[in-house]
């Protein structure tokens, strides 16, 4: 018997039994009508905990982030600010340009997941009459940031970005697909980080542990162009209640559970860091939430090797333990932790990497 330990990501965790049961148990209707009073629930609670008029269930983070950039930029010839590390620019198939004619703009990502604000402001193109440019429509932020190892956007810089895009008649949409992540991060309630943003997306497939949906925040205004967005792109659901029924349950956990997950990934990360290993480091002093990123100084020993090895067992170990991880590039790895997770797993997902290092 191996025990396997599941770091690739905060989207493999099984719904509870206390989910699957206010699924079995959720009171259902036609959403395409409208009328299901749980997805309904879901709704009417993540607007407000996102501090937004109104909010529609999608199927994921995915269809969220391109239901919401369709429908801000609405008219042809737009263009959108994006980092050149977010998830909609390396991880959605470009389908903002595959599917929503929308053409982007990358632009240069920090480590901690922010931008130059004189960069985005040299790449704004406004509304003039010329016919050669597209406009900037939109700009695009993420937090948590995933691929910055779940580093936290403060409020500071948030507020800054989207005063620089307001003063430019740009809206801005948030990716956060891990917003309750960079909430209790900051110790401050989601409607405050999503107060300056003109829309949201928040996933509850992550952290929040449900099985399925995502969900997309604004005006009323603009969810009226999501709501017609996410039908023609086939996200228009029946009896989704049984979906919402589990997000509602993974909801009043979140913080209590995530801030768990962010103490353990903070105290794994030290412990590695306290191995002095040549082979894998880790900085610690950047984890912010619930991710790890380790990296890999030999090019004798890349993240491959590593993801590979951590995934095998030989008959010399002494622990029959299979850790899987994430190879993100050559020489790093991003680790998740997530509520699927006992303390115990850790220790052995640890003492694993330990067996490695030396
Ligand atoms: N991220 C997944 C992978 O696709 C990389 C993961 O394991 O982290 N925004 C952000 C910031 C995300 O991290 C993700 C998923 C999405 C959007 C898309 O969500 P889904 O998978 O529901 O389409």
């Amino acid at each position: 018997m191996f025990r396997e330990v599941d770091l690739r990501s905060d989207t493999v965790t099984k719904p509870t039994p206390e989910m699957r049961r206010a699924m079995a148990e959720a009171v259902v209707g036609d959403d395409v009508y409208g009328e299901d009073p749980t997805i309904n629930e879901l709704q009417r609670r993540v607007a407000e905990l996102l501090g937004k008029e109104q909010a529609l269930f999608v199927a994921s983070g995915t269809m969220g982030n391109l239901a919401a950039i369709m429908s801000h930029c609405w008219t042809r010839g737009q263009e959108i600010l994006v980092g050149d590390e977010s998830h909609i620019f390396l991880y959605e198939q470009g389908g903002v340009s595959q599917l929503g004619n929308v053409h982007v703009s990358a632009l240069p990502t920090h480590e901690d997941g922010t931008f130059d604000l004189d960069v985005v402001r040299n790449k704004i193109r406004p509304h003039d009459p010329s016919m050669h440019e597209p406009h900037t429509g939109l700009i695009c932020i993420e937090n948590t940031h995933n691929r910055c190892g779940g580093r936290v956007l403060s409020l500071d810089y948030i507020k800054k970005i989207c005063h620089l895009a307001h003063s430019h008649d740009i809206p801005v949409h948030l990716d956060g697909a891990r917003i309750i992540n960079a909430s209790v991060s900051l110790g401050v309630p989601p409607s405050e980080i999503a107060r300056e943003c003109d829309s949201v997306s928040m996933c509850f497939s992550k952290g929040i542990g449900a099985p399925v949906g995502s969900i997309v925040a604004g005006t009323k205004e603009f969810i009226t162009k999501v709501h017609r967005c996410r039908k023609v792109l086939g996200g228009a659901l029946r009896q989704a209640g049984v979906l919402a029924a589990a997000a509602l349950v993974g909801l009043e956990s979140a913080p209590d559970r995530m801030k768990i997950d962010h103490e353990r990934a903070l105290k794994l990360a030290k412990a590695i860091f306290d191995l002095k290993s040549p082979l894998v480091t880790v900085d610690p002093s950047v984890v912010q939430s619930n991710m790890l990123i380790l990296s890999f100084p030999s090019p004798n020993f890349t993240s491959q090797h590593f993801v590979e090895r951590m995934g095998m067992v030989s008959d010399a170990d002494e622990e029959k333990v299979i850790v899987r991880a994430c190879a993100w590039s050559r020489n790093r790895v991003r680790l998740v932790l997530h509520s699927d997770l006992s303390q115990e797993d850790l220790h052995c997902a640890y003492r694993k990497i330990r067996s490695l290092s030396a």
